[in-house]
């Protein structure tokens, strides 16, 4: 029988943006308060209106905090837009959208960044400000900025991203300043204590082979005694969110599952897939353990019904001693 004083088993999410941070909000719900760890991919971090940007840590922030706007995915609820107003007024750059209250949190995060905190320690402040019970680990300290290589020439995460609609033909990614880029105390920790690791239905390419360029990173993972286990951003033939569909297409593979469990290769226990896509799972075609279930997820009911599964999935890996 489990002592009362026994800390729930941890679980470690990997999430980039809209489609990471959904699964995670579900994770939270399911989980007991405080077992959630969640590492984020910082490739789309940039520098606008002289400020920090971190896209994704603050759409997995506002998600976990229920603050979100709930239309696109990212920034937040009942936002308001005078400063981004006035600054197309005075001929700035407003191609991205910061609200007042999301651009609140930028200036602040900006000054403490200046003061000589590290993002991590930020980061966490942050979530603690907002009454998050889970921790939200960014994949490293350092800068790394994705950079897209496209037939248009190489652009900036964001400009590809948001300004160009991802319409330019994807050719490739660097992440610079990877190499450079140095696992932290906290992700460690929080990797070898798993008892799972989940890859969020992120974008395979943008938003977990930056995580995964962080030196040492990928190793620690293929090392967990931890089951890790990923969701399939692409469901029926189409990405969820986002242009995973698209750059698969471009790069000339096709837009299934199997490409996404392929890209992660070895590093899965377990792969979870779309109930629309189980014929791949029956042909055999995924040679993991494979769950086929509904992965769409429009509210909280849904999020947390899926996070149950896949949580109940990957005890079930250990109990299998798969
Ligand atoms: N995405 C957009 O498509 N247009 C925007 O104007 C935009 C602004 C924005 C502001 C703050 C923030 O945290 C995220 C924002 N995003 C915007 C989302 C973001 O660029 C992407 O979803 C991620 O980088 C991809 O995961």
């Amino acid at each position: 029988m489990a002592a009362k004083s026994e800390r729930p088993a941890r679980v470690v999410a990997l999430a980039g943006g809209v489609g990471g941070a959904k699964l995670a909000i579900g994770l939270q719900a399911a989980l007991p308060r405080g077992a959630l760890t969640v590492i984020v991919n910082t490739g789309d971090d940039f520098e606008h209106w002289g400020l920090t940007i971190c896209p994704d840590i603050d759409t997995v922030l506002y998600g976990l905090a229920g603050v979100n706007n709930s239309q696109t995915g990212w920034g937040r609820d009942n936002e308001t837009w005078n400063v981004l107003t006035e600054m197309r007024r005075l001929g700035g750059e407003s191609w991205f959208r910061l609200g007042d209250k999301d651009l609140g949190l930028h200036l602040l995060r900006s000054y403490w960044l200046d003061a000589g905190a590290n993002l991590t320690e930020i980061t966490d402040r942050l979530r603690r400000t907002f009454d998050v019970p889970s921790r939200i680990l960014p994949m490293c300290n350092e800068p790394v900025r994705t950079l897209v290589h496209t037939d248009e020439g190489t652009l900036p995460f964001q400009d590809y991203f948001v300004r160009r609609r991802c319409e330019p033909v994807f050719l490739g990614l660097t992440f610079v300043g990877a190499e450079r880029a140095k696992l932290t105390p906290d992700i460690t920790e929080a990797l070898q204590s798993a008892a799972q690791v989940i890859i969020c239905p992120s974008n395979p390419y943008l938003s977990v082979d930056p995580i995964l360029s962080v030196p040492g990173l990928g190793d620690l993972l293929q090392d967990v005694r931890a089951p890790v286990v990923a969701v399939s951003p692409i469901v029926g033939g189409r990405a969820l969110k986002g242009p995973a569909a698209k750059m698969m297409q471009e790069m000339g593979r096709s837009t299934s599952p199997l490409t996404v469990a392929e890209h992660l290769g070895d590093l899965l226990s377990g792969f979870v897939i779309d109930r629309r896509d189980r014929a791949l799972a029956q042909a055999g075609l995924l040679n993991i353990p494979t769950l086929a279930t509904d992965t769409v997820m429009s509210d909280l009911p849904s999020k947390r019904r899926l996070a149950e599964e896949v949580l109940r999935f990957g005890r079930s890996l250990v109990d299998d001693g798969g």
